[in-house]
């Protein structure tokens, strides 16, 4: 079977068994497809299936997450936990709390998140998690009753060599510390299974920071390899949470004008510049909507709807919302909008005819599991020191992070080049991902004895 066949038959066999998961669906597909010259190359990897078995995760766990609201009231969401590749380390991987989450979309964070973790050089599997559940609205102890029953039940599957969760999408510090409060009144203290934690109790200096911090380190690399720079230029931002806060403030920091922050609601353009203490204030303080920056901020505007499709001038697009934010027509007006690159906060943000229009348009293109590896790798970093029980300096931590986002951009464009794909920096980071896993699949067997020569 020549590869091509190959990869096309476990697309079709994917396809049949979970019709029902459009967005792991899209991710694998993704994946799969620009890993052809690889297994041509390594013959061996079609004849140990190795993608037949990347594709389906080791161990996916679904459970009921009772919880009692304020009015005494009993709640009932469903939580979830997939582990889904071990090669090279213990699952690692955040947990979602949004009303969207199921299982298409726990699959495809956690499919991606093998090879995100791969590109970071350090030991780590690749998981997801989350549940269906709202914190928009919730007070804090209905949140904490919440996220203490989500622990009861997955604590029954994680630990600090086994399985270590982080935030994500409405999972932030305050999570992390009930999350890691009732893991630690069922089991003992254990400092390093959760990531993310509070500076009092063992997390990392630098974290908060490391996914958007790590975007701009790669969006620095990404323009210098094509002759360009971050000074000067004008940046669209969506979200306005973790990822998109500290986004904003390093560009900023980098001579960049970011001049829109979203949610799920609307947009705030302000062609000062944002103003990221008042993002910060109102999101991460109040925990109130963004419309509110524009009652605090003379000469900025909110506009309901998607960022993406306001009329602006600018040079990069930074989407950090949410997965599958852009489509193919908002992705079409890049070019005329003066776009010359597109880097990925969130995960999967760009739909597959989004990622063609810019490919069409020769915008540059630096995909999420490259330029958003950050948070993860500073999420390994901190089980690094709950390890060794020491704590590294803010300074320290943001080095390491700069040279493994600069390590990425680097390993992703030679891997490119070496399969003749040179500039095409979403096959590279998924050549360079998959090989090291690939590899580690290979040489650890299988389960049942195969003669694989
Ligand atoms: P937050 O919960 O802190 O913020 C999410 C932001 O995205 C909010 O502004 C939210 O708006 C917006 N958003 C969420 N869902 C939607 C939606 N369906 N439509 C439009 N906007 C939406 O999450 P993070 O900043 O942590 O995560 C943002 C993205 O970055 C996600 O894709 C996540 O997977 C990814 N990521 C996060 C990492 C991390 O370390 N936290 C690491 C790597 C990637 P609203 O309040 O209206 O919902
Ligand atoms: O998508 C991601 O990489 C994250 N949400 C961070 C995961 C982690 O374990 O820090």
């Amino acid at each position: 079977m020549s590869a091509a066949s190959y990869v096309q038959s476990i697309l079709t066999t994917l396809k049949q068994r979970d019709p029902n998961q459009p967005e792991f669906f899209e991710a694998a597909s993704a994946l799969l497809k620009t890993i052809t010259p690889v297994l041509e190359k390594h013959p061996e990897y079609m004849k140990a299936n190795i993608l037949g078995r990347i594709v389906e995760p080791e161990r996916a766990i679904q459970f009921a997450i009772p919880w009692q609201d304020d009015k005494g009231q009993i709640q009932i969401n469903r939580g979830f936990r997939v582990q889904f590749n071990s090669a090279i380390g213990p699952y690692k991987g955040g947990l979602r709390l949004h009303p969207s989450v199921n299982l298409s979309i726990v699959k495809f964070l956690g499919f991606e998140q093998i090879f995100k973790n791969s590109l970071t050089t350090l030991p780590i599997g690749g998981a997801k998690g989350g549940a269906d559940f709202d914190p928009k609205g919730k007070s804090n102890a209905e949140v904490m009753r919440f996220c203490q029953s989500f622990m009861t039940e997955l604590s029954k599957y994680i630990g600090p060599d086994l399985d270590v969760p982080a935030g994500d999408i409405g999972v932030g510090a305050r999570e992390i510390g009930y999350l890691y409060g009732q893991y630690k009144r069922l089991k003992g203290a254990q400092r390093g299974v959760l990531t993310g934690k509070g500076l009092s109790y063992g997390g990392s200096l630098a974290r908060t920071e490391a996914t958007g911090y790590g975007l701009i380190y790669y969006t620095d690399e990404l323009l210098k390899a094509n002759g360009e720079s971050l000074a000067g230029k004008r940046a669209v931002i969506s979200g306005a949470g973790n990822v998109a806060i500290y986004a904003t403030q390093k560009a900023e920091e980098l001579g960049v004008k970011v001049i829109t922050v979203s949610d799920s609601n609307g947009y705030i353009v302000d062609e000062n510049g944002i103003d990221v203490a008042v993002v910060k204030q109102i999101k991460e303080v109040e925990r109130g909507r963004i419309k509110a920056y524009a009652d605090r901020v003379a000469d900025s505007h909110y506009y309901e709807g998607s960022v993406w499709d306001a009329d602006l001038q600018y040079d990069l697009a930074l989407p950090c919302a949410t997965q599958n934010e852009i489509d193919g027509t908002q992705a079409a007006r890049f070019k005329a909008a003066g776009v010359i690159a597109v880097a990925e906060g969130a995960n999967m943000p760009s739909d597959p005819e989004a990622i063609t229009a810019y490919t069409d348009a020769g915008i540059l293109y630096g995909p999420a599991k490259a330029a958003n590896a950050g948070g993860v790798a500073v999420s390994a970093l901190e089980m690094s020191q709950n390890s060794r029980r020491l704590s590294d300096s803010f300074e320290k931590v943001d080095g390491q992070l700069h040279d493994i986002m600069q390590h990425i951009f680097k390993a992703s464009a030679d891997a490119a080049a070496e399969y003749g794909m040179a500039g095409d920096y979403e096959a590279g980071a998924n050549i360079a991902g998959f090989l090291k896993v690939a590899d580690a699949m290979y040489y650890q067997g299988m389960k049942v004895y195969l003669d694989i020569n």
